[in-house]
């Protein structure tokens, strides 16, 4: 039976001080929180291991976790079958999730280069002509206009190609893409790969679970290197390539003399348009009139990550404290799109006199107002979110409470900024961020990113896992959540150079760069790849994307989406750890598969912890075995090494 709510303390959920403080007075004001469900609803200790299917009506079928092998489905699945088909339908859908949003940016471009969206425009024309180049579209002489249609017909590939390999592949280190062409996994376009995933993993088809694997990479890879990496590009160039700018974190940017509207979700559009609306001085006015200061814009999730570093936006929080903000009081106004919404926001949101808005027709909730955002007219829908919201300041009626906390951290490390930052103006390159690999003072690279999930201590994970790596000299990219988390540990300002290790703190003072860089969206771990390939590309860590002193890890994730993300990492050569809990029945074949085999064959590897420093431990010794087989394990001596030292240690790895 569940504690009663009031006898679970509030510092076991979250290291937040400013979602504790609104737990608190959630409790006191009644209302329920996800993380009072959490511990009210324990998990089922068969679905916690993946160890049933559904896939039919003869089922549902329930394994054994104590002795997997002890039994079979009724049409006679094995326990490696239920696994990894569960696993396989995880990954479609955290993929269909990213392509879905990228191919919805994708027709937004297509219908801003047609004139028919006139609200938006292309900010970064010069990132347009790298991608084409990229993709051997001529750019030379042409109109951006007629460069643009091209490259927009060179991406729908990304999702609709039926046959042969994507766009992208061009983009993939070719030691890389040759193993993937040997396994037969070069992915086709997306809506190809998730049908045939959920056709193998329907009753009776593929019953093999190595043969599922391949098509979960395959999925996977049409995922990361696919839809998001198009996504990315594509947001970039509609609405600016982010570049490092200080941000304002955590609940205490919420104003009590202002409109305070909050904008929760994933794809760019809805905050850029909010963006605009918020400077429309008839808007404005309407504020004033009504007696507040101002608008005031505030990014929560992936929507805040997406465009903060672009237009220096405020940001509030993460995926476990979108109800927590509402608690405040001071919300005037949450509007959505779509993914990791929880439906019960609209409950908190009635109980505080706060409009919820849902934007999107994917993304509907019951009983949820909802202004359709059309990419023809954006602001329509923004406006009259403003107007609501302007009338609920005016009409406010709970007592408002707003945690004063505010992190000031830097943002938007583009993989354009990164090598600008590492390599300057006129010679922008990751060399020196490979010749400092090389030679020791950074012992390799780790990405961090990924939810928050109430099962787990909030944020706590993210912040102990990413102090542990700087500390041993591992420099951290981050995406997501765990963005968030760590710039509202002021794990993001120049001050975490202090954190880190002699070697990575040397590092960070030269280049003048933090430990901790924080990328962008869940969406936006492309850039992580492409900063791995570059690695490659600039020479000296091996040729593959196996072969990089390098390792991801998501210590607090919840959504399928971070399953896709994770096996496109592992599928690409990365080891990737995640945290808390993995879909897994334990003692298996698959497991064994995933944790260890997949690495044999040349790709990256799967690995489960839930402390935080236990997750370190393994991806620095990781780290360390990969900087062993590069032979450059005994390099950590200061010397800047040359081209022919680092040729020399190519042929030595
Ligand atoms: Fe059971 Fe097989 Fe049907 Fe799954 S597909 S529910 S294991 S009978
Ligand atoms: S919002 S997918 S909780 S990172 Fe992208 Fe955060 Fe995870 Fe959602």
């Amino acid at each position: 039976m569940a504690k009663p709510l009031e006898l679970i303390k509030v510092e076991d959920l979250t290291i937040c001080e400013s979602t504790a403080q609104m737990i608190t007075k959630a409790r006191k004001d009644g209302v329920e929180l996800f993380f009072d469900r959490a511990q009210a609803m324990k998990p089922c200790p068969i679905g916690e291991q993946s160890a049933c299917c559904k896939h039919c009506s003869m089922g549902p079928c329930r394994m054994n976790v104590n002795s997997p092998y002890d039994r079979v489905g009724v049409c006679g699945a094995t326990i490696d079958t239920i696994v990894a088909r569960n696993f396989g339908r995880m990954v479609a859908a955290g993929t269909a999730a990213h392509t879905d949003h990228g191919m919805a940016m994708l027709e937004l471009f297509r219908d801003v280069i047609n004139g028919k969206v006139k609200d938006f425009s292309i900010k970064d024309p010069i990132k347009l002509l790298e991608i084409a180049t990229s993709l051997d579209i001529p750019t030379e002489g042409r109109d951006l206009k007629a460069v643009a249609l091209d490259l927009y017909q060179e991406l729908e590939r990304t999702y609709t190609q039926v046959d042969g390999e994507i766009p992208m592949m061009k983009r993939v280190p070719p030691k890389t893409l040759e193993l993937w062409r040997a396994a037969g996994i070069v992915p086709r376009g997306a809506m190809r790969e998730i049908m045939e995933m959920m056709h193998r993993t329907a009753m009776g088809v593929d019953q093999d679970y190595e043969n599922i694997t391949k098509q979960i990479s395959r999925t996977a890879l049409a995922d990361g290197w696919g839809g998001s990496m198009v996504s990315t590009d594509i947001s970039d160039i509609l609405f600016g390539t982010p570049s490092p700018v200080e941000i304002e974190c955590d609940m205490g940017v919420l104003k009590e003399d202002q409109v305070n509207i909050i904008v929760h979700g994933h794809e760019p559009i809805l905050l850029e348009a909010m963006i605009i609306s918020a400077a429309d001085p008839v808007l404005q006015g309407m504020a004033k009139d009504a007696g507040a200061k101002g608008l005031n814009l505030v990014g929560m999730c992936c929507s805040g990550l997406d465009v903060m570093s672009r237009h220096g936006l405020p940001h509030a929080g993460n995926f476990s404290s979108t109800e927590a903000v509402l608690v405040t009081g001071a919300i005037d106004a949450m509007t959505v799109d779509i993914q990791c919404i929880k439906q019960d926001l609209k409950k908190v949101a009635d109980f505080y006199d706060t409009p919820f808005i849902t934007t999107n027709y994917r993304a509907k909730i019951e009983g949820a107002l909802h202004i359709q955002l059309d990419e023809h007219e954006p602001l329509k829908c923004t406006d009259e979110i403003i107007i609501k919201a302007i009338t609920r300041f005016k009409t406010r009626k709970k007592p408002i409470q707003i945690p004063r906390k505010i992190a000031r951290g830097v943002h938007g490390f583009s993989f354009e900024y990164i090598n600008y930052m590492l390599g300057g103006s006129f010679r922008g390159s990751f060399t020196p961020l490979n010749e400092n690999i090389i030679n020791g003072r950074i012992r390799g690279v780790a990405g961090v990113v990924g939810c928050t999930n109430p099962r787990s201590k909030h944020d706590y994970s993210h912040v102990e896992l990413v102090k542990e790596l700087i500390k041993h000299d591992v420099l951290v990219l981050q995406t997501g959540c765990s963005q968030m988390a760590l710039a509202k540990a002021g794990l993001t300002g120049p001050g975490a150079a202090a954190l880190a290790g002699p070697g990575l703190a040397e590092v960070c003072e030269t280049v003048g760069m933090p430990p901790v860089l924080g990328l962008g969206a869940c969406v936006d771990n492309s850039r992580i790849l492409i900063a791995a390939s570059e690695m490659v590309k600039v020479g000296g860590l091996g040729d593959s994307l196996a072969d990089l002193p390098a390792a991801g890890c998501a210590p607090e994730w919840m959504s399928e989406k971070a399953i896709a993300i994770g096996h496109y990492f592992v599928a690409s050569g990365i080891y990737v750890v995640f945290g808390h809990t993995f879909p897994m029945t334990k003692g298996t074949k698959f497991e064994k598969h995933l944790f260890e085999d997949l690495e044999k064959q040349g790709f990256g590897k799967w690995a489960f912890a839930d402390d935080p420093r236990e997750m370190a431990r393994l991806m620095i010794a990781h780290i360390d075995k990969k900087r062993q087989q590069l032979g450059i394990d005994k390099t950590r001596e200061r010397v800047l090494s040359d081209m022919a030292d680092r040729r020399g240690l190519d042929a030595s790895a």
